[in-house]
């Protein structure tokens, strides 16, 4: 098949291809007769069960015991929810109706930032889709469900091998009453860098057309200036636009001025202008402790008249005392994560919260049986990662020093470890808050979290202090994300950046000051669509697919490619995605609504000379023979 001979081709494995590649080189020509999905998927299966998933070779595995996780029966048709409002009255009625509610609305963050914080974003779209009925019947009181944005998107192509458009057009249809949710990094989409101007927009008006109906939208550096291409679209599609403040420092610590009251209500006051209908408060590292929640919450809500909606993480452990207080002083609506995946650097507990304000005048109404019910499930959906799980076993004060994102941190130490610096991991949190202080004491979440890590890491590899790397007479060969945000491709923090630490890093370069997006040339649309479909072989490219590539040209390419190898692997159960099947295992898949192949794995084959294995399955009762490699 062409773009398999295309993917492994060395030019294109170097990244240096272009079209004329394509028409010079005719070894890429060589078709094999186009395969079914059944074959697809059963090479896919054939392929893992003799090799292995490369992703969790080596780690951890799932308990023999595991199960395909079967949800909770939806009770009843779905009541009205939130979704029937916004459809009904638009994005304003429902703020006016969340300011209206004295209960404590309640927000799941479980597929999203959930196993993002917790699993390395691994959780696929089939555990998702199969309890998302049982929330839409058993729990349509819910403000919303996170389901979509950060970093789901490209996780979904690059590690999953499933369409994350897909995934939100099925949990959207699967929860009609209720509210989905993204988070959407404003300029910089779902990516880690600015994109231009109306790549943003399009991205916006196509997730809003696939499904979403709330997007909370943060700036890495919280500049509103470069919040509004993303807000205005969010609110030209006519969906529940929350403007966003990232919480940062130590509101009562007279030490860390630069974060006060004032910063915050003004930043509050800017969105509001801006056009959002809610306020997004965002701790994405859980800073905000209780005592400064109440100030903060109690004052935004005085002072900017919008609804509030309050995210945080528990990687401290006290992160549900900070939502109990936010509670008091009157916040609109809070996230939480179901249990088997709340707590450390995930959200708090989703069913304690809902206990904790029970017979209060904030109870939330949630039914603590559906949630139980619910949380069980998930339970058994996370056995099925071990691979993933990061293994921090407790809460980490240590969070108040370097101040990472909840999904950042386990990710950091993983990187560490890569680098053999596992051991000086307290040098790394150290360094983490020291870069920090020189850059000027930013906001740190994606991307500009990612560029303090960067920097960080290379301190302590290299055994350099703060006071040497801001030595002019100091050689230092920076990170490359760090020279990009230096010279303002990030765009500019609250104080702007300083001067000493970004003449050093710029060697005399001219940084920029104006929202990046501004010297962006607009990407034809258009011709990228057909230059795209041209690359692969004629392939009808939609907009799901156009704005994918544009987001991630590469992630979604390779995507493609295994896609014509594989088919629809979203479709195979967790255990069999990663671990393949033993001799006897019987599974289904359902590859299109009402057509399901059921399939059973007879047995594994001797590997011949030519290096290939023979599996032997049953595909709807006919026996079947697929060769693979046999790279074991
Ligand atoms: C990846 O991106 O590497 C994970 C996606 C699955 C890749 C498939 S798994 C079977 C085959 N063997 C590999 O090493 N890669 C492909
Ligand atoms: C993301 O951008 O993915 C985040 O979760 C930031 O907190
Ligand atoms: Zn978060």
């Amino acid at each position: 098949e062409f773009v398999i001979n295309l993917l492994k081709h060395p030019v294109f494995l170097n990244d240096t291809y272009t079209t004329k590649f394509i028409d010079t080189t005719p070894e890429l020509f060589q078709f094999r007769k186009r395969r079914d999905r059944a074959t697809k998927i059963l090479t896919y299966i054939a392929d893992i069960t003799v090799n292995g998933h490369p992703e969790t070779a080596g780690r951890p595995k799932p308990p023999a015991e595991v199960k395909t996780p079967k949800a909770p029966a939806p009770c009843a048709e779905p009541a009205m929810g939130t979704r029937n409002l916004l459809e009904q009255k638009g994005p304003q009625a429902v703020a006016d109706w969340m300011r209206a509610q004295t209960k404590v609305l309640i927000t799941d963050t479980t597929m999203r930032d959930g196993h993002q914080s917790l699993l390395a974003t691994r959780m696929r779209s089939i555990d998702m889709i199969r309890v998302a009925p049982s929330y839409a019947a058993n729990l349509p009181q819910l403000f919303s469900v996170e389901c979509w944005g950060g970093a789901t998107f490209d996780v979904a192509y690059r590690f999953l091998q499933e369409c994350p458009w897909q995934r939100l057009r099925d949990l959207r249809a699967a929860m009609p009453n209720l509210m989905t949710q993204m988070l959407l990094r404003a300029s910089n989409g779902v990516g880690y860098t600015n994109y231009p101007d109306n790549v943003v927009q399009a991205f916006v008006k196509q997730s809003a057309e696939t499904g979403v109906d709330v997007f909370r939208v943060f700036d890495s550096l919280n500049w509103v200036e470069n919040m509004r291409v993303a807000m205005d679209a969010v609110i030209e599609a006519n969906k529940v636009c929350e403007g966003t403040i990232c919480y940062t420092g130590d509101l009562l610590d007279p030490a860390r001025a630069k974060y006060d009251l004032k910063y915050y209500v003004g930043m509050a006051k800017e969105l509001k202008a801006a056009g959002a209908h809610v306020l997004g408060l965002k701790d994405m590292a859980g800073l905000l402790k209780p005592a400064a929640a109440r100030v903060l919450v109690k004052t935004l809500k005085q002072e900017v008249g919008l609804p509030v909606h309050f995210h945080t993480h528990d990687t401290s452990g006290a992160a549900a005392a900070t939502i109990l207080a936010a509670c008091d002083a009157g916040v609109d609506a809070v996230d939480a994560a179901m249990d088997a995946f709340s707590g450390g650097t995930s959200q708090p507990c989703l069913g304690s919260i809902v206990e904790a304000l029970r017979h209060t005048e904030r109870d939330t109404g949630l039914d603590i049986g559906a949630i139980r019910d619910i949380s069980n499930y998930w339970e058994h959906v996370r056995a099925q990662y071990a691979a993933f799980e990061s293994g921090l076993a407790a809460p980490a004060s240590e969070v108040y020093l370097h101040e990472m994102p909840g999904g950042q941190f386990t990710n950091l130490k993983a990187q560490a470890r890569s680098l053999g610096l596992e051991e000086r991991w307290p040098e790394v949190a150290q360094a983490y808050a020291d870069a920090n202080q020189m850059f000027g004491d930013i906001v740190k979440v994606t991307p500009s979290s990612k560029v303090v890590g960067d920097m960080a890491l290379m301190m302590v590899a290299q055994g350099l202090s703060r006071s040497q790397v801001e030595d002019p007479a100091v050689d230092v060969a920076f990170p490359d994300s760090v020279v990009d945000m230096m010279k303002g491709n990030l765009g500019q923090p609250h104080g702007g950046w300083p001067a000493g630490i970004q003449k050093k890093v710029l060697k005399g370069e001219k940084p920029q000051t104006a929202r990046p997006g501004l010297g962006m040339a607009p990407v034809d649309l258009e011709e990228t669509r057909a230059t795209l479909s041209a690359e692969l072989n004629g392939f009808t490219v939609d907009d799901e697919d156009l704005n994918g590539y544009l987001m991630y040209p590469k992630v979604f390419l390779d995507y493609m490619g295994r896609h014509r190898l594989y088919g629809p692997v979203r479709t195979l159960p967790t255990q069999t995605f990663f671990y393949g099947m033993q001799p006897g295992d019987e599974i289904t898949a359902e590859i299109d609504p009402g057509k399901t192949l059921e399939i059973r794995l007879q047995a594994v084959g001797e590997t011949g000379e030519d290096g290939e294995a023979k599996v032997f399955f049953e595909l709807n009762g006919q026996p079947r023979v697929i060769r693979v490699p046999n790279r074991a």
